[in-house]
């Protein structure tokens, strides 16, 4: 499914976010100290290989909210832009936080005048963050950059489960070009 709003297509699609060619970075749902770990981290490193680790070695450690770029190695994008998100009840305010996530990741993006990024669902996974509480954050929040992005030309978020695909869905449905 894909929208366009202020110029930008808004795509939703289900998958893996470490395999999507033709986006010029993807977002890793990263720990503090930018190592591989599970989920999208884990699925991420090990595409890309050891030499992310490397790179991300003198990167790290970040702090919620803060987003890094990287070479993307074995992945098939330029970059790799790593961002931590906040544990849910732990970081708190958890909605400032991963509205951060989202804004510097775009703006981070959009710096380096790339023309499209992926996004996981940041936090909603290890990090507790219940989907439905996440996805008003997320629109909310790219919905507002929208009128400042100079470069990128496609926002595209890649959903791993069947219920956030839905969700996603639905909320982007219901947004009017205006
Ligand atoms: N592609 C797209 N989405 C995925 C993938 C994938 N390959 N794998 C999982 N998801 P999570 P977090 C979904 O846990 O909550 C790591 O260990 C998943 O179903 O990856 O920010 C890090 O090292 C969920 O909806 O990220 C951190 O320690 C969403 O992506 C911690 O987990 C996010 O799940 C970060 O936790």
């Amino acid at each position: 499914m894909i929208k366009t709003l202020n110029n930008i297509q808004i795509e939703i699609s289900k998958g893996d976010i470490a395999v999507q060619p033709g986006l010029d970075a993807v977002v890793n749902a990263a720990n503090s100290m930018l190592a591989p770990g599970g989920g999208v981290a884990g699925a991420i490193h090990s595409k890309a290989g050891p030499d992310l680790y490397k790179e991300c070695k003198d990167l790290a450690p970040i702090l919620p909210g803060e987003a890094v770029i990287t070479k993307a190695f074995g992945l098939p994008n330029k970059y790799i832009i790593h961002c931590l998100g906040p544990v849910y009840g732990k970081d708190i305010p958890g909605d400032k936080f991963l509205a951060a996530c989202y804004q510097n990741s775009i703006n981070l993006a959009d710096k380096h005048k790339l023309q499209s990024i992926g996004f996981p669902a940041i936090s909603t996974g290890i990090f507790g963050y219940p989907p439905l509480e996440a996805i008003d954050v997320v629109f909310n929040t790219v919905l507002g950059v929208l009128p400042r992005i100079q470069h990128l030309k496609k926002i595209k978020f890649v959903l791993f489960s069947d219920e956030d695909f839905n969700l996603y869905k639905s909320k982007l449905a219901q947004i009017s070009p205006g």
